[in-house]
C-alpha cells in the first residue's frame, strides 16, 4: 500500500461543496482504502488577484494505485466536477494536486512529485500541519518548521 497527499482547492460554484464531493469520490474509489482530511481553509488567491478566494484542504490517502493511475483518477474526479482547462493559476471548480507519493521523486512530463511549489504555499502546509506536524518534508524540515517560515495571515479556518 502507498500513502499519498492530495491538495484540494476550489474557488468557483460553492467551493466547500466541490471539495466535499471530491472527498466522497475519493472515499468511494475501489483502490483508495483510507482518506484522512484536514480542516478546510479560506485563502487569498496566489497568482492572478482578479479571482475569488479559494477553499483549500489536504487529504492523506492509502492507495494501491501507482502514481500515474492515481493522477488519472484525480483528473477524472476534476472532470466529473466540470473542471475546464483555463488560465494558468486562474479560477477553477476543482483542483486536485498530487503533492507527495510515499517518499518518491517523480519527474515526468505529466507529473512532478513532490509538488514543486508545495513548500511555499501556506494553503498546503497549514492543512498538512493539522495532519502530520512532525513529518519530514523533502527539504529536511518538519511541517511545523516549514509552516513557521510562511505568512499564513490570509488563511481562515472554516
Ligand atoms: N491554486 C492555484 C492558483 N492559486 N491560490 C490559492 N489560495 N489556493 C489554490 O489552491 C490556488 C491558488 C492553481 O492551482
Ligand atoms: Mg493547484
Ligand atoms: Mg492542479
Amino acid at each position: 500500500m502507498n500513502e499519498a497527499f492530495i491538495g484540494l482547492g476550489s474557488n468557483l460554484n460553492t467551493p466547500m461543496e466541490q471539495l466535499q464531493q471530491a472527498i466522497t469520490q475519493l472515499e468511494q474509489h475501489a483502490e483508495i482504502t483510507k482518506v484522512t482530511l484536514s480542516e478546510f481553509y479560506s485563502s487569498k488567491p496566489v497568482g492572478p488577484q482578479d479571482q475569488p478566494d479559494y477553499v483549500n484542504a489536504v487529504a492523506i490517502i492509502t492507495t494501491s494505485l501507482a502514481p500515474i493511475p492515481l493522477l488519472d483518477a484525480l483528473q477524472a474526479i476534476e472532470n466529473s466536477q466540470h473542471r475546464v482547462r483555463e488560465r494558468h493559476w486562474g479560477p477553477r471548480t476543482l483542483d486536485l494536486d498530487l503533492l507527495k507519493y510515499n517518499n518518491d521523486k517523480i519527474d515526468m512530463d505529466r507529473l512532478t512529485v513532490p509538488h514543486p511549489f508545495m513548500l511555499e504555499r501556506g494553503f498546503v502546509i497549514k492543512p498538512m500541519a493539522d495532519l502530520v506536524p512532525e513529518m519530514l518534508l523533502h527539504n529536511g524540515c518538519t511541517v511545523t518548521e516549514q509552516l513557521s517560515s510562511l505568512d499564513t495571515s490570509d488563511l481562515i479556518s472554516l
